[in-house]
């Protein structure tokens, strides 16, 4: 068919549940747990699931959720009634806000995509895996009693807590648009984790607007966590060439310097060209080069997902990032398979869609390439300061 091989003796686990895809979170709400059908639709058309490892993942127990989160916070989740979102009268917990509505099956919703990244965690620790997936996660905003920005529960957190059972080092890397908040918080004084984030920040406007180049972990250096938070803030309209050099350049130094023993990367889609909320202008070839570099290191890699907001594109990404995963994109008939469910949606212009080629139009390049190359020098002065 498409030349889908299992690899050998590598082994990639790929966690999902259809009973996520199917909660809504309003009409017009940009989350779509939908996208992760398509997602699906994509991988299996082509056969890639015959080369994993496929798990249907279970609900986290309320124990697991309380490794992070407040166990006040998780009762209210649980017990939160639908009503329709009030930014004027945010509740408590921050829930029913439009961004953060309270919607049907909400806790089930929560509590599947989580135990999803406890899984994959869990299989890279006892060996069963050498990359684990979990497209439904990389809900990198919630806090220990806090939802923020479309997360309630944060998984990353939940899955490098998993994590540092075995590891003594965890690089988490977010490629999603927006600043990896909730996962550089819940790790800031600790060494034992390092977060590095790159995403578009203007100061105050673009959510959840922090995430400055000079935040780099707590001002004490008697506090371990010092130095251990990298932040890349970009402008509107940063392409492929500078932004996989950008990647490369600074996750292979922070793996010299910090030697991380796994690696969590969240794939966030929104930093693609043309999502409705995003203002990247990376492309899938872009965007899974990231993946193909993280997986070239060598160190147990869990995969997460997160935002991404034109569902064809995110789809077309996670499948392509799959395949680099199992090791066959290289094999992959670019053009969509014909009996991919929902073809129609990837069909635009073209008769023949294809794997790679997304819509959106190009936003014009607001990154000189020597803010570009000032980001790299800071960001090498302070891992100077990291030694491990
Ligand atoms: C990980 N941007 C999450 C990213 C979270 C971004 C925001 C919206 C938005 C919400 C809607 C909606 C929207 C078109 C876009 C300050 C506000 C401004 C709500 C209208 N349309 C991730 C969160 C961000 C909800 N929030 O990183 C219902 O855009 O900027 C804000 C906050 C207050 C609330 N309003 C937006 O990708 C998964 N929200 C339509 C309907
Ligand atoms: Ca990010
Ligand atoms: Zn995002």
């Amino acid at each position: 068919m498409n030349g889908i091989v299992r690899p050998k003796g590598y082994n990639v686990s790929w966690h999902s549940n259809p009973d996520i895809e199917k909660h809504h979170f309003g009409h017009a709400h940009p989350m779509k747990p939908w996208r992760l059908t398509l997602a699906k639709g994509l991988i299996m058309s082509y056969g890639m699931h015959t080369a994993m490892d496929t798990y249907v993942s279970r609900m986290a127990t309320r124990e697991e959720l309380e490794d992070f989160h407040s166990a006040e916070y998780m009762e209210y989740l649980k017990t939160a009634k639908v009503a329709l979102p009030d930014d004027d009268n945010p509740k408590e917990f921050n829930l029913g806000s439009s961004d953060c509505p309270i919607f049907e099956g909400l806790f089930n919703y929560c509590s599947m995509y989580a135990g999803a990244s406890i899984d994959a965690a869990r299989k890279l620790c006892n060996e069963e895996a050498d990359i684990a997936i979990n497209w439904s996660g990389g809900l990198h905003h919630a806090k220990k009693a806090e939802s923020s920005g479309f997360c309630y529960v944060n998984d990353i957190v939940l899955a490098i807590l998993q994590l540092l059972r075995k590891h003594p080092r965890v690089l988490y890397i977010d490629i999603d648009v927006h600043h990896g908040d909730g996962v550089e918080e819940a790790f800031w004084s600790t060494d034992r984790v390092m977060t590095l984030s790159i995403h578009k920040y203007d100061g105050y406007q673009f959510f959840p607007g922090t995430g400055d180049l000079d935040r780099t972990g707590p001002d004490s250096e008697e506090n371990p966590g010092a130095h251990h938070a990298i932040n890349v803030p970009l402008a509107d309209g940063i392409d492929d060439e500078q932004y996989v050099w950008l990647f490369k350049t600074i996750v292979g130094m922070c793996v010299d310097r910090f030697r991380p023993t796994a690696i969590v990367l969240q794939c966030g889609a929104d930093s693609l060209a043309g999502d409705r909320l995003g203002r990247f202008n990376v492309q899938v070839q872009g965007h899974g080069a990231c993946v193909a570099y993280c997986k070239s290191l060598n160190i147990p890699l869990l995969l997460v997902g997160g935002g991404g907001y034109t569902p064809r594109n995110v789809a077309r990404a996670w499948a392509h990032e799959t395949s680099i995963a199992i090791g066959c994109d290289a094999n992959l008939n670019p053009i969509i398979p014909a009996h991919t469910p929902y073809r129609s949606h990837f069909r635009h212009d073209t008769i023949f869609p294809t794997l790679d080629q997304i819509l959106g139009e190009p936003r014009p390049n607001k990154n000189p390439d020597k803010k570009i190359r000032e980001i790299v020098a800071s960001i090498t002065e302070q891992l100077r300061f990291v030694n491990m």
